[in-house]
Parts: structure tokens; C-alpha cells; sequence
């Protein structure tokens, strides 16, 4: 459901930058003898010679759409060159894709606050520069205002013959608002960040800039390739009364059938004349906000930093004859996309220090009878457990479960035509506190359950699976599933948990007599690298089966470990008091930790309450069982 956010800043300067035929680009940077000629991105297929998944826009020019199969490209176009999507276990393989794309934002994130909405488009918070711009050097005092920027599409300026004119007079206008002043630098930053991804990667980019997220997204995709579209206010209104609302993000589907079926809302524009009151009347109170609001070109929606994938899926399709049938199949198809994922959320906690909090299976099926012809499989969610043969585990029950659920009590022959598997809830490691860097390098710890079928969840329902990269944000209303509970994203590791180790550590110390605690973590460190070999006073084969475990549930290099808490440790609790914690112990820590630990005790005490028992101590846990 969307969700109103008043435009606070209504000057704020956004950009949303969208690289052209993006794949078609990656393609030809790798063949340059490409470059010029009509290509498409074929996603690999025997049928028709495989779906067409990107076009460059000289095949456009002879009306070879993304819709159409190779083979229909050919007729339309025969000098075609049709390059596959590259492949690996049997489906597409988007890697090249991906880094292309983070080059790009390696250099867009340069100006502002930058958030990666999919592989291939940002938004940029240019906000600051803007300003910083309008005070040190505004338009009009530049002699040479970047011809790029000069080339930029102003909405609301008349004339196509004169437009760079137009568009010239419009950045130098002394007398201008401030508004417009700062959308007018906002483009010569976009222009020349447009000019610095051409030289660094050889791509090209698009770009709307205006006061919100919405409307430089709308602006973006308006004069496309390579090209720049500017939003002033004044044209706001213009813009919209003819914008088809299906066209508008979040009414392309009920929502927007409803405006226009119901109310006989076709534009936008149209909007303006319900009142707010009525709309809240007929969609609820915030879908009523949210669409009196975008009737106005309202939206508050800030710019989130990052820069980094907000979920990994990867997907395969299975069309017409090649439905898969049989569990079995499911099943092999499901272990080779567990396998990638697996591979990129290693990588992702490798590099970035991230961990996947959320394991979600979505498919396309159907039953061979008429019975229920509407149905849908329904997505599941489970807790995410790493390591491939858990993932592949889990994500089989959650096939399992999303089955029972869509054949009901019928009996029936079902067909699957598409499954996609994703890992979502990416967090960081809580890598930000001195303790946690003090740590680093020691164990870095995590908490994820087990996924029994009772931690499977009903998910959102399936988006559709293509080959484009799914790093739009999930809804502000997700939750995090663990230990079979819900709770918000708030409530993921807190101060709380870090007081725990510490004050484990302090009452382990004391009774152990008056070790230092540096010597005890150095313990740790030992006991950590230990886990994997089982403590001497167990069987043998509880050691085979520790060390079984332990390589399945923990990811370790040289730098992080993630280690997976079993139920029972979890189940686990110990309290502590405040006041046990030995102050001397503390003055053994370096001082930025110090400050940390004595800050939380001081609030530990003045709230004089117990805590509970934390994984982190688990983990670092000298306790044979621990
Ligand atoms: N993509 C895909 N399947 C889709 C849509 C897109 O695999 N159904 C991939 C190929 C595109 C890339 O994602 O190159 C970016 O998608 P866009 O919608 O931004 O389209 P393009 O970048 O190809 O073209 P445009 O210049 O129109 O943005």
C-alpha cells in the first residue's frame, strides 16, 4: 500500500539516473564492433531464438521491442545482432551485469547521497552540492556552463527548435526562484557525473532532475538516450494532467484500474479534482494521502543511502512444454539456484560485511484440472540459515509447504512454470561499535534460526521473474522473521546484547580468579577456533558431529565468522547485574571501548534492569556446551 510522505524540503534537488539499453551497453563494451549497429540481448532459449530482454536503440528505429523474440527481431530487423545473455548452471548469468552496474554507482555516489534502486538505475540526493554550488559558483556567474547540461530537456519551456537556447537562458536567468536556481545546478552536476560515467565506463545514462524521487523518475525515461530532462516546479502540473496514471509507479495494477474504472481517473492530472477527503473515503486514509498528494506532484520519499543491493534472487522460468512436473525436478532446478545464491551471499558477506537475514521462495504453477484456475503459489519465507545445503533444505520445505497450500484438499497433477529464490533482510554486521571492531577479526556473530516448517511465512506476493536485477527496496513494512517470531528490524541486535558479553566476560573473569580479560579474549580467540573440534570431554562422535556442524552453519574467513546458534543455545538465558561487573576489568579495555561499555552500564543501571542472555556470549562462551 503506498504510503503518504509530505514533501518537506521542497527544495531539495533529486536526481534519478537510468543507464541506456543496459545490457546491450555491458554487450557491446565487451565486442566494441558492436557499437552502431542494431543489437539485442537474447535470453538464452531454443524457442524463437530466445526472449529478447534488451534493445539497443538502433533496433528500435526499426521497432524491435523487448516483447519480441529473436526470430521476430530478425523479421522486423535483419541486421540484427543478437547476443546472449551469458549462462551458468543452466540459466542466465547476470554477473557481468551487476558489476557493470556498481561501476556506475561508484561514480554517481560521488556528489550525494545515492541509493541503488536496480541494476541498472539510481537515485542521488544532490541536495548539498546544489547549494554548495549556488553560493560558490551559480549559473550565472559560470562562462561556460557544461554543454551537456545546456543540451538538458526544461519542461515547461516552449519550443522544440530553440530548446538549447531556451534551456540556456532558462540556467543563467538571474531573476529566477530559488528552486529553480538550485534544479538548474542540480543538472550541471548530473551533466557532468553523466560525463564522467561515459569517460570511466563507456556507458551511456539517462537522467531526470527535480524536487522529488517521483518526479525525476518520471523525468528520466522522457528523452532517453543519453539525455537530461529538468522538473520545475511550474511544470509540475502540466506534467501530470497528461500522464496516463498506469504510468505512474504503484498504479500500474488495481489501484490504477480502480482510478480509472471506478472514478474515471485516466491521468494523473485527472486526480485534482476528488478531495482528499473523498479519496480516503474510497482507498483508505494513507492510499487517500498518498493520492491526493502525487495528483500535486507531492512526495517526501528520501533518497536512501545505498549503494548496495537491498536483496539477491535469482530466478529460472520454465515456460510451456518445459513446466517442470515432478518434485524431483523442482527440487534440481531449486538446489542450482540455492547454489548461486548461496555463492552471492557469501560474496556480498565477504565484501561488504552483510548478512541475509530472509530465505523467500516464489513460483508460478498450475493444476492440470480447471479446479481453482485463478490460484496462486504462494510465496514462503523462512528464516535463512548459509551454507548451500541448508539453503537448498530450506528452500525445498518452503516448495514443499507453498505446494500443500496450493493444491489444498485437491488431488491433483500441478505444473510449475517459474521459481525464483531470494535472500532479503540484508543487514550489517553490527560492525559499527568499538567493541564490535575491537572483535573483528575474532568472530563476528549472527543469529539465525533453523527453519523448521513452523518458521515458514506467508510472503508478499510473487513479482514477476525476469532476468532484471531485483534491488527494489521490499515494503517499509517488512519484518524480520526470527526465532519463529516477528519483530521489526528495530529490535535486530542491540546495545543490550553487547552489555551481555561483556558483563559474561566480566563474571567469567571473576570466577576465574583475577585473570586480565585481554587474556581471555585471547581464550576466545582459541575456544572460537576450538568450536570446530569438539571440547575433550565429549564422545567422539559428538567431535565428528560438532565439526559437521560447524563447517555447515559457520562461514568463516580470515576476517568475519558467522555462526549459526542452535535452538537450544538460544533457549539459553542468563542475567546479570550491573553492579557484578569488576570496574578494574573494564580499565583493561582500550578507551574507546571503555567509554562504550561504561555508557551502557550507567544506563543498564539507571534502568536497573536484568538482561537476557546473548549469542554473541554464546559464541564466545569458554562453556564446553556453549
Ligand atoms: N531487463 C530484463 N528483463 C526485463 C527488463 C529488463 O532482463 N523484463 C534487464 C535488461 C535491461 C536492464 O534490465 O538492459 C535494464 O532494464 P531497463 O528497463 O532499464 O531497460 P534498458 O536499460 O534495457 O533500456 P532503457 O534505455 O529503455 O532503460
Amino acid at each position: 500500500m503506498p504510503i503518504p510522505r509530505p514533501d518537506l524540503q521542497g527544495d531539495r534537488v533529486i536526481a534519478h539516473v537510468d543507464m541506456d539499453c543496459f545490457y546491450v551497453q555491458v554487450e557491446q563494451r565487451k565486442q566494441p564492433k558492436l557499437r552502431g549497429s542494431p543489437t539485442a540481448v537474447v535470453q538464452y532459449n531454443d524457442w524463437k531464438g530466445g526472449a529478447l530482454i534488451a534493445v539497443s536503440y538502433e533496433a528500435r528505429k526499426f521497432g524491435v521491442k523487448r516483447s519480441m523474440r529473436g526470430a521476430e527481431a530478425e523479421m522486423v530487423c535483419p541486421n540484427i545482432q543478437l547476443v546472449q545473455v551469458p549462462v551458468a548452471r543452466g540459466k542466465a548469468d547476470l554477473n557481468a551485469y551487476r558489476s557493470a552496474g556498481s561501476e556506475v554507482v561508484s561514480i554517481l555516489s560521488t556528489k550525494g547521497r545515492c541509493e541503488r534502486a536496480s541494476i541498472d538505475e539510481v537515485y542521488l540526493d544532490l541536495t548539498d552540492a546544489a547549494e554548495s554550488m549556488l553560493s560558490e559558483t551559480p549559473p550565472e556567474a559560470l562562462e561556460d556552463i557544461d554543454e551537456e547540461a545546456l543540451k538538458s530537456h526544461v519542461l515547461g519551456l516552449s519550443g522544440d527548435e530553440d530548446r538549447e537556447k531556451n534551456a540556456q537562458r532558462w540556467f543563467i536567468r538571474s531573476d529566477a526562484i530559488h528552486q529553480d536556481k538550485l534544479l538548474a545546478c542540480g543538472a550541471i552536476i548530473v551533466a557532468h557525473l553523466r560525463g564522467e560515467v561515459l569517460k570511466e565506463t563507456e556507458f551511456t545514462c539517462s537522467a531526470g532532475i527535480a524536487h522529488n524521487k517521483m518526479l525525476a523518475k518520471l523525468a528520466s525515461g522522457m528523452h532517453k538516450p543519453a539525455q537530461q530532462t529538468i522538473v520545475p516546479s511550474s511544470a509540475v502540473k502540466d506534467l501530470l494532467a497528461s500522464l496516463p496514471v498506469k504510468k505512474m509507479k504503484q498504479l500500474g495494477g488495481k489501484l490504477g484500474s480502480s482510478l480509472q474504472n471506478d472514478l474515471g481517473v485516466n491521468t494523473v492530472g485527472d486526480l485534482l479534482k476528488y478531495s482528499e477527503e473523498k479519496l480516503q473515503e474510497r482507498y483508505g486514509f494513507n492510499t487517500g494521502t498518498w493520492l491526493w498528494n502525487i495528483a500535486r506532484g507531492i512526495s517526501g520519499d528520501e533518497v536512501k543511502g545505498r549503494v548496495l543491493t537491498k536483496s539477491h534472487g535469482c530466478g529460472k522460468t520454465f515456460p510451456g512444454p518445459r513446466a517442470l512436473k515432478t518434485t524431483a525436478a523442482v527440487e534440481s532446478w531449486l538446489n542450482q539456484l540455492c547454489e548461486e545464491l548461496s555463492e552471492r551471499i557469501q560474496l556480498d558477506m565477504d565484501q561488504n560485511k552483510r548478512v541475509a537475514h530472509t530465505l523467500t521462495l516464489h513460483a508460478r504453477a498450475f493444476k492440470t484440472s480447471d479446479v481453482e484456475p485463478h490460484k496462486k503459489f504462494p510465496s514462503k519465507s523462512c528464516p535463512l540459515r548459509y551454507g548451500i545445503n541448508k539453503i537448498q533444505e530450506d528452500a525445498k520445505k518452503l516448495f514443499e509447504a507453498g505446494l500443500r497450500e496450493f493444491l489444498g484438499s485437491h488431488i491433483n497433477a500441478w505444473r510449475v512454470t517459474s521459481l525464483s529464490i531470494s535472500a532479503g533482510k540484508i543487514l550489517d554486521t553490527p560492525r559499527t561499535s568499538s567493541i564490535s571492531r575491537f572483535f573483528q577479526g575474532k568472530s563476528l556473530s549472527s543469529a539465525i534460526s533453523d527453519a523448521s516448517n513452523d518458521d515458514i511465512q506467508d510472503d508478499a506476493p510473487s513479482s514477476s521473474i525476469g532476468c532484471k536485477e531485483n534491488i527494489v527496496p521490499e515494503s517499509d513494512e517488512d519484518e524480520v522473521f526470527a526465532h519463529g517470531k516477528s519483530v521489526k528490524e528495530d529490535d535486530a541486535p542491540s546495545k543490550d546484547r553487547k552489555i551481555d558479553v561483556l558483563c559474561t566476560q566480566s563474571r567469567k573473569q571473576k570466577d576465574k580468579g583475577n585473570g586480565s580479560i585481554l587474556r581471555f579474549f585471547s581464550g576466545i580467540k582459541t575456544s572460537a577456533k576450538l568450536a570446530s573440534n569438539a571440547p575433550s570431554s565429549r564422545s567422539e562422535s559428538h567431535k565428528v558431529q560438532d565439526q559437521r556442524d560447524h563447517q555447515e552453519e559457520c562461514v568463516v574467513d580470515d576476517h568475519s565468522r558467522l555462526g549459526t546458534i542452535s535452538n537450544q543455545q538460544r533457549d539459553d538465558s542468563w542475567k546479570f547485574n550491573a553492579e557484578d561487573i569488576d570496574p578494574s576489568v573494564i580499565d583493561e579495555l582500550p578507551p574507546e571501548i571503555q567509554r562504550e561499555v561504561r555508557g551502557w552500564i550507567c544506563s543498564s543501571k539507571r534502568a536497573k534492569t536484568t538482561k537476557q542472555g546473548s549469542s554473541i556470549f554464546h559464541y564466545f562462551s569458554t562453556d564446553d556446551n556453549a
